[in-house]
């Protein structure tokens, strides 16, 4: 082991390793992805909250034209931090979580970010629970799931009604995949890029919370170290919940189909 040695896995961007939000044997960079929607009185707070957690650590900020102004509020943000660490992807319309997802993605890839995070915008997601995740990426795991539901998770202020759904959604999605992740409609995750480069991105159309089931299984599937560590998911306290219950027909179709299909492969010797 000892110190990294110039060639193959040394950073090119000359990080330093020892940084605080530097994650990586070799000091990679890591990118967090935000996206917003109407989020103009939670992004400031979420960024500083990140950056006190993690002073090294970049951020983009995904808005699709909040009516409230979140993008030029993200702007603002940007241009304040003489690090260079904020930046901000502005799209024309509002189109789902998953495709501002996908488009963050794509921007952290072409930047050579070596982690990618996904976070909300609206505090429900720690950052000062953030590290628990990069310390399993730099353990080895490719895929790092923030999960309320494995022993340490807890959930905050939750409506009752959600947690049910949530749970249920859970459940189900485990006994019809035959996966072993307790939260995997998670939103608070590390994907190792190497994961987002193989899992084929460009075929995901599902949204809501079928995008983060989709990309989990697609992880799985494709062999990769997929873990959990327990977080504290807290609801938010300003503004609202843009998930419709639109997104569960979806998902349980979805799940029902991806679960036959693996079971029909695995029947015909295709996969273990
Ligand atoms: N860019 C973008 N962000 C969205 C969209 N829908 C939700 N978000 C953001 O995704 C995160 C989670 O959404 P939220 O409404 O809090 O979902 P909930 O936590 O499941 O109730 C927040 O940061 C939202 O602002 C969307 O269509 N586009
Ligand atoms: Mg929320």
């Amino acid at each position: 082991m000892g110190e990294p040695t110039a060639g193959d896995g040394q950073p090119e961007n000359g990080a330093d390793a020892t940084a605080p939000g530097v994650v990586g044997p070799y000091g990679e960079r890591a990118l967090v992805v935000i996206p917003t929607f109407n989020e103009r009185e939670n992004l400031p707070v979420i960024v500083e909250r990140l950056h006190a957690a993690l002073p090294g650590i970049h951020l983009l900020v995904v808005d699709d034209s909040s009516p409230d102004g979140t993008g030029e509020v993200a702007d603002g943000l940007a241009a304040e931090d003489a690090r260079n660490r904020v930046h901000v992807l502005h799209r024309v319309e509002k189109d789902g979580l998953g495709k501002a997802y996908l488009a963050g993605f794509a921007w952290g890839l072409d930047r050579d970010y070596a982690t990618i995070i996904e976070m909300d915008a609206d505090g429900s997601h720690a950052p000062e629970q953030l590290h628990r995740l990069l310390d399993a990426v730099n353990d080895g795991a490719d895929l790092v799931i923030g999960s309320r539901y494995v022993p340490g998770g807890q959930l905050v202020n939750w409506p009752r009604h959600r947690e049910m759904l949530s749970r249920g959604a859970n459940t189900y999605a485990r006994l019809a995949l035959g996966a072993r992740v307790h939260d995997i409609t998670a939103g608070f995750r590390a994907y190792r890029r190497q994961v987002l480069d193989k899992i084929e991105l460009d075929t995901v159309e599902s949204a809501g919370y079928c995008f983060q089931i989709d990309l989990a299984w697609r992880a799985v599937r494709a062999g990769f170290d997929v873990r959990e560590v327990p977080i504290t998911f807290t609801e938010r306290e300003i503004g609202e919940s843009k998930m419709s219950g639109g997104v569960m027909g979806e998902a349980f179709v979805m799940v029902a189909r991806w679960g036959i299909e693996s079971r029909i492969e695995r029947l015909r010797g295709l996969r273990r």
